[in-house]
C-alpha cells in the first residue's frame, strides 16, 4: 500500500512541464530594416501597461515613449537610445511588462521572445543587445530570472553605419515560461563601443504565447491519485 502512494504522487509531480534549457536562433544584419516583428504577439494585444522603471532614455527618438517598442512603429527610423558614453547613467534600463488578466486569469504560457535593436546610421553597435530577462507568475510578485541574454554581432572595428539584430529565445521544452503575468527587461551595457552614438537602440518587444489553460489530470493519473489517497486513509485507520 505504501508503495503505491509513492506512486501516485510520483505521477502527479511529473505531470507539469517545466522549463528547460533556452535555445538561440539570433541574426544580424547592416541594413536597419531587415526583421519583422510580429503585430499578433502578446506584448502587443495583451498588454496593460509597459513601465520603464529605471534608467534614462534619450528622448528624441519617437519622444522616448516606450510604447513604441511593443506595437511596431519603431522598427524603421525609431526605437529608444540608451548611451553607453562616459559618466553613463543609461543603465540598467528597466522595462516591465505587465499582461492583462480579466479574461486569461490564468496569465500565458510564453514561447518566443524576439527583441529587435540597430539603427540606420552613428554606430553598428547600436544593434548590439544585452538584458537580463525576467518573468513573474500569477499570484507571485517576485521575479524570476532567467539570466542575462546577450548578442553582440558587432564590434568596434564595425564604424559608423547602418545594423539591425535579432535576438530570438525559445526553450528545448517548448514552452520558455508558464502562467505569466509580468515579463521584465533589464538593459545592460553591451560593452562593444564603436561610432559617434554608443550604446543601444531597441526597437521591438515581441512576447509570443497563448493564453495558459487549466490542467487536468489524465484518467489514469486521477486513478492512482484515488489509489494513494485511499492507501493513507487505510494507513491512518489502523
Ligand atoms: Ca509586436
Amino acid at each position: 500500500m505504501k508503495k503505491t502512494f509513492a506512486l501516485g504522487l510520483l505521477t502527479l509531480a511529473s505531470s507539469a512541464s517545466l522549463h528547460a534549457a533556452l535555445v538561440y536562433n539570433n541574426n544580424s544584419s547592416t541594413s536597419e530594416g531587415t526583421f519583422v516583428a510580429s503585430n499578433t504577439d502578446l506584448a502587443q494585444t495583451q498588454l496593460t501597461s509597459i513601465a520603464r522603471t529605471s534608467g534614462s532614455v534619450f528622448a528624441g527618438i519617437n519622444g522616448g515613449n516606450p510604447n513604441q517598442l511593443v506595437n511596431g512603429s519603431a522598427l524603421t527610423g525609431g526605437g529608444l537610445f540608451h548611451s553607453s558614453g562616459t559618466n553613463d547613467t543609461h543603465f540598467p534600463a528597466t522595462y516591465t511588462l505587465e499582461f492583462d488578466l480579466s479574461i486569461n486569469t490564468l496569465g500565458y504560457d510564453i514561447t518566443t521572445i524576439n527583441t529587435i535593436a540597430g539603427w540606420n546610421e552613428n554606430g553598428r553597435t547600436l544593434a548590439n543587445q544585452q538584458y537580463e530577462l525576467q518573468y513573474s507568475v500569477v499570484g507571485d510578485a517576485a521575479f524570476q530570472s532567467l539570466g542575462v541574454q546577450s548578442f553582440t554581432p558587432f564590434s568596434g572595428a564595425d564604424g559608423n553605419g547602418a545594423s539591425a539584430s535579432l535576438l530570438s529565445i525559445t526553450d528545448d521544452s517548448g514552452t520558455i515560461a508558464q502562467g505569466v503575468d509580468a515579463i521584465r527587461f533589464i538593459v545592460q551595457d553591451h560593452g562593444q563601443h564603436t561610432g559617434t552614438a554608443q550604446g543601444t537602440v531597441f526597437k521591438e518587444f515581441d512576447v509570443i504565447g497563448a493564453a495558459t489553460v487549466a490542467s487536468v489530470p489524465e484518467p489514469s493519473t486521477t486513478a492512482l491519485i484515488g489509489i494513494g489517497g485511499l492507501s493513507l486513509i487505510l494507513r491512518r485507520r489502523r
